[in-house]
């Protein structure tokens, strides 16, 4: 019984499998996943460097290289936002694009004076966003 259950389990886990990279590279999200940023409103007035505090619901965080399901780590996107393309491939790297392959789930960020967006965006194992996107809606922030 019991085991004719679990081939039934590992048949299904196999086809989801295969539908899955059969669509493209993008790990799927479960519905419902939000992330978002904790400590931080749209418009707040800030002094660098500030802290920034990554909040994820319904899924867990977990460190660049770690296939997971439900799982992702954590990007800071600064000033610019993805493109259609760039969701689907791996994230960038550098100014601002930042990536917390720790598993980090805060960061201090260093800023000029000035306006500037902050958007989450999760990243698979591969640094992939996923499918559908779980990022938060961009904010902006005023250094002084
Ligand atoms: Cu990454």
């Amino acid at each position: 019984m019991i085991a004719s259950i679990r081939v039934g389990v590992l048949a299904l886990l196999a086809f989801a499998a295969l539908s899955v990279s059969l669509a493209s590279a993008q790990t799927a999200s479960p519905a419902g996943a939000k992330a978002y940023i904790i400590n931080l409103k749209d418009g707040a007035e800030v002094t660098s460097p500030f802290l920034v505090q990554f909040g994820l619901s319904g899924m867990g965080v977990a460190p660049a290289g770690v296939e997971k399901p439900n799982t992702g780590h954590h990007h800071l996107i600064i000033d610019t936002k993805l493109t259609d393309e760039q969701m689907k491939a791996p994230i960038p790297a550098d100014d601002t694009h930042k990536h917390f392959g720790g598993g980090q789930t805060e960061a201090m960020v260093t800023l000029p004076p000035g306006k500037h967006t902050l958007q989450l965006v999760l990243g698979d194992w591969s640094h992939i966003p996923h499918n559908p996107p779980v990022m938060s809606e961009p904010i902006t922030v005023t250094v002084k």
